[in-house]
């Protein structure tokens, strides 16, 4: 028999998984509150406040499809950087009436499932406890930075910030000699600023990014509102698509066109900007070698046009792929490759000459010492798995997700584990999280959520738990997935490979749209695979 408890869910995280299901939740009667280590709401737009950080998606397809929202709400910008995000944040937060269930700056400290009662007993790190019937992680897929462990570090002299980290009141680097680890999305996006800003930059590179142009663009007033009415249809086709974009991937072979008709098409996406090369390219780019091999040459030959020195143009864009295209995910640039043609910014290859150490003013590489005031740490996440992990959440017999997860991510349908009765986490490890467009995903989970949770109110049930036996189906389900790609290939964060000693998996789920249809055939099967009391 449950207890009572003092509230019917309690959701960590306001970012727009967080937010969203707070506000469905809230809307369909359930007594809920969430809780933000951050100040602001905004989830990694709070954290990742480094110069330069802006959406990689474009909008409308970066924002909430509910109207309320967009109905008084422009942009300035295709993609929006992180100070705009946070205030839309702010604003969807007023219209949908979330702040009077938020706590904000409050981290959660512990959840201990409390078997006799049924329910989590919660602490936050100001002392608070409560106690709550759900409990709903939806803390990103990027909520754990990784630095890795560089001999020295600690004993830098300057500011040396990971990119997540970043101080919320920033660093100036006019006139300062900045060293970025870390060519990824972060890397390239603070590399872009600081090379306006920097008496001297240098980018150490281990493997070089494949990144596409943003094409960004400012946005006016009037074109929105003209936009706006055909908003609805974006947002129903950002959930028909695999990977919650509206852009369509084209359903030809790259092999079975011919070189003309490839190259045009190619050209157009070129041309579109954003992920239209990567997302919206053939439908073997990311299954075929020999398509991939295509569209990685095209990349190439396109960013060498912009690099002056040829040296460096072997580096950046190497005749030979580092990884096959787009399994490691590219990032959007405005001007990274340009910025190697200033006489203040340089590249220093890292599998050429490995860094040795970190000193109090500056790197040591096998070849030689460079001096630096500011160390910028864009070593990426452990990403998808790790934020849920380092939290202090205790299921049955005291056990923490860390036990659970030692060998590898196991869940059922991406929401939850067996052990762990009353917990739906969202863009956690075998959802779509990192493979989709956060809104769309936050919009498909939070709405499946919702729908668990009224199924069981309506049926007077407290609670769920994942049968054990469905994690070994939803691993299967996932390796089946994961075989015909190309994804495996790649040492990437997608497959947990950036993190030393880190299983390798395929963390994410690769169709947004057929991740949806298994979930609803669950929930049609009266919730398959989970118990119910
Ligand atoms: O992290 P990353 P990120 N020595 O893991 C290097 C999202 N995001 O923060 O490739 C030297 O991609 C590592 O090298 P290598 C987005 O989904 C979105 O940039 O492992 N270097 C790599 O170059 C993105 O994919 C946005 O060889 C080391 C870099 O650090 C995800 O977050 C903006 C190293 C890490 O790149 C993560 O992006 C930012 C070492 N020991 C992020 N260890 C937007 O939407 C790691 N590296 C705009």
């Amino acid at each position: 028999m449950s207890g009572a408890s003092d509230i019917d869910a309690l959701v960590i995280g306001a970012g727009f998984s967080g937010l969203y299901l707070l506000g469905k939740l809230r809307e369909n009667g359930f007594n809920v509150r969430l809780v933000d280590a951050a100040a602001e709401p905004g989830g990694i737009w709070y954290w990742n406040c480094y110069p330069g950080a802006r959406v990689d998606s474009h909008v409308p397809i970066y924002e909430f499809s509910d109207e309320r929202v967009w109905r008084d709400w422009t942009w300035s910008e295709r993609f929006p950087g992180w100070r705009e995000l946070r205030r839309y944040f702010r604003h969807a937060c007023h219209v949908l009436d979330l702040w009077p269930a938020m706590k904000l700056g409050v981290a959660m400290r512990s959840a201990v499932f409390d078997e006799d009662a049924g329910f989590w007993r919660v602490e936050l790190a100001d002392g608070d406890r409560l106690t709550t019937r759900h409990l709903l992680p939806c803390t990103g897929f990027a909520a754990k930075a990784y630095i890795p462990s560089l001999p020295g570090l600690d004993r830098f002299a300057g500011p040396a910030h990971h990119t997540a980290h970043w101080p919320q009141e920033g660093i100036d680097f006019t006139g300062k000699r900045v060293a970025i680890i870390g060519t990824g999305a972060s890397g390239v996006q603070v590399a872009q600023e600081a090379a306006r800003e920097a008496a001297q930059l240098t980018i150490y590179q281990r493997t070089p990014i494949l990144a596409l142009p943003m094409r960004q663009r400012s946005l006016t007033e009037v074109e929105q509102a003209q936009a706006k009415p055909g908003y609805p249809e974006i947002f129903r086709q950002r959930r028909l698509s695999s990977g919650g974009f509206e852009i369509p991937r084209l359903d030809q072979s790259a092999l079975e066109v011919s070189s003309d008709e490839r190259t045009a098409t190619f050209e157009r996406l070129w041309a579109a900007g954003g992920f239209h090369y990567w997302v919206g390219n053939y439908a073997d780019i990311l299954v075929d070698e020999r398509a991939n091999r295509l569209a990685y040459d095209f990349w190439r030959d396109k960013v060498r046009e912009r690099i002056a020195d040829p040296a460096l143009q072997e580096k950046l864009a190497p005749s030979e792929p580092p990884h096959p295209f787009g399994v490691k995910r590219p990032s959007l640039e405005q001007t990274y490759y340009d910025i190697f043609n200033q006489p203040n910014v340089k590249l220093v290859d890292l599998r050429d000459e490995p860094i040795v150490e970190i000193l109090p003013h500056g790197v040591a590489t096998s070849a030689g010492v460079r001096q630096h005031d500011v160390l910028v740490l864009a070593t990426g996440f452990d990403a998808v798995t790790g934020g849920l992990m380092q939290m202090d959440i205790r299921g049955r017999h005291g056990t923490t997700l860390a036990i659970a997860w030692k060998e590898g991510a196991r869940t059922h349908l991406g929401y939850a584990v067996s052990g762990f009765p009353n917990m739906l986490f969202l863009y956690g490890p075998q959802s779509p999280s990192g493979f989709a467009n956060g809104p769309s995903a936050a919009e498909v989970q939070g709405d499946w959520v919702t729908s668990f949770l009224m199924h069981l109110r309506h049926a007077g049930l407290d609670g769920f738990e994942a049968e054990p036996d469905t994690h070994d189906a939803w691993g299967r389900h996932m390796d089946e997935l994961a075989a015909p790609t190309l994804f495996p290939r790649a040492d990437s964060w997608y497959m947990g490979a950036n993190i030393p000693g880190k299983p390798r998996q395929l963390l994410n789920y690769p169709s947004l749209v057929i991740y949806a249809e298994m979930c609803e055939a669950a929930a049609a099967g009266g919730y398959t695979g989970f118990r119910l009391s």
